[in-house]
């Protein structure tokens, strides 16, 4: 399961009351008043961590609770501050108001955070009360409560390339082979049920991240197959990369295949058309000429585009990595 939306309730913690005391020490006659006020409440704090990978640990979660706030004491003692509560989530993840829908935050820096509640201020006690005309007030006050919100998180991975492909295009051998990552690849449609990401490291240190996600198929808008939901997560990719099973082996001619994908791609955002991509004509060492040639005679964009590989058997991929990081560099946000 891999969770890249979730609807939250989180509640800051309540501030600690303030308390009525009074001092009562021998030698000290009239003491006074002696109470301390409350402690804050623990604000709520999101915060982005590359390290943590989708939103499942809030899967099964409703309500979460920063600490309250504790009460004063004697002593004029302060109550102890709640302790902050702060909750992980991967970079990319938008942060929205439930009730209006609108978006209050995106993080995309690694360890960025943002305050989202605020711990309730702590109530004062007597002591606070103290004036030269009241000397001995009887008066404390509550804590406040923290503030409470409504969210709702969404995930939208946030990777240099996006791949696109029907299922078994072997888009997930091409991740496997480019980047450093093992991810799991089988003969069979839908091998992949969750995005994949990793990314290619170059000499001068400089990284490309990659998005490898679960296969498209015809009617993907319609919630045929996985749906087109998995497209959020390449929807903020500056680069795209299609890729077509050029084998025809599965019965399809490989040109109807694009221009499928690129139809979907259209149903679920316009913008999706607009990025700039490449295309891998994949499983070259099957060998069908014939559907090679047909492809490139209708490929109706520029020829320095398309890249004839075999993922599996690393053929081709020297130049078309070459020309991912040109692009990719040249028109990508650095996110990571
Ligand atoms: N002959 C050959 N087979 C390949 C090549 N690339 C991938 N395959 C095979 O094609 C099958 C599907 O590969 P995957 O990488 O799982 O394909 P995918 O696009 O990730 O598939 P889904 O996750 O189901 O969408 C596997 O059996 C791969 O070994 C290639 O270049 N040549
Ligand atoms: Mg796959």
């Amino acid at each position: 399961m891999f969770t890249d939306s979730v609807r939250l309730k989180l509640s800051a913690g309540k501030g600690g009351n303030g308390v009525i005391a009074w001092r009562r020490e021998k030698y000290i006659p009239k003491g006074g008043p002696y109470g301390g006020n409350g402690g804050s409440g623990g604000c709520v704090i999101i915060k982005s961590d590359p390290q943590v990978y989708s939103l499942d640990q809030f899967r099964n979660k409703r309500l979460i609770h920063a600490e309250n706030g504790g009460c004063g004491g004697t002593n004029n003692r302060q109550g102890k501050n709640g302790k902050d509560l702060v909750l992980k989530v991967p970079c990319g993840t938008l942060i929205h108001d439930s009730k209006t829908g609108g978006l209050l935050y995106d993080l995309t820096e690694p360890g960025e955070e943002f305050h989202l509640c605020q711990g309730g201020k702590g109530g004062k006690g007597n002591t606070f009360f103290k004036t030269p005309t009241n000397q001995a007030p009887a008066k404390c006050t509550p804590g406040h409560p923290g503030d409470v919100k409504s969210i709702e998180m969404e995930l939208k991975l946030l990777a240099d390339v996006g791949f696109m492909g029907f299922p078994n295009a072997g888009k997930s051998t091409l991740l496997s082979k480019l980047a450093a990552i093992e991810v799991k690849t089988g003969a069979y449609p839908f091998t992949t049920l969750k995005p994949n990401l990793s990314y290619m490291e170059f000499d001068d240190f400089s990284r490309i991240y990659l998005a490898d996600i679960p296969g498209i198929i015809p009617d993907a808008h319609n919630n045929r197959g996985l749906g087109l939901s998995f497209l959020k997560h390449v929807e903020r990719s500056s680069t795209l990369i299609y890729l077509i099973d050029i084998s025809g082996e599965e019965g399809r001619d490989p040109f109807e295949d694009f221009l499928t994908l690129r139809k979907e791609g259209e149903e679920y955002s316009a913008d999706i058309l607009k990025k700039p991509f490449l295309v891998a004509l994949n499983k070259v060492d099957k060998g069908n000429e014939e559907h090679l040639e047909a492809f490139k005679k209708k490929y109706p964009f520029p020829k320095d585009t398309l890249f004839e590989i075999s993922a599996l058997e690393e053929k081709g991929l020297q130049p078309f990595i070459g020309k991912i990081r040109s692009l990719a560099q040249a028109n990508g946000k650095k996110y990571r």
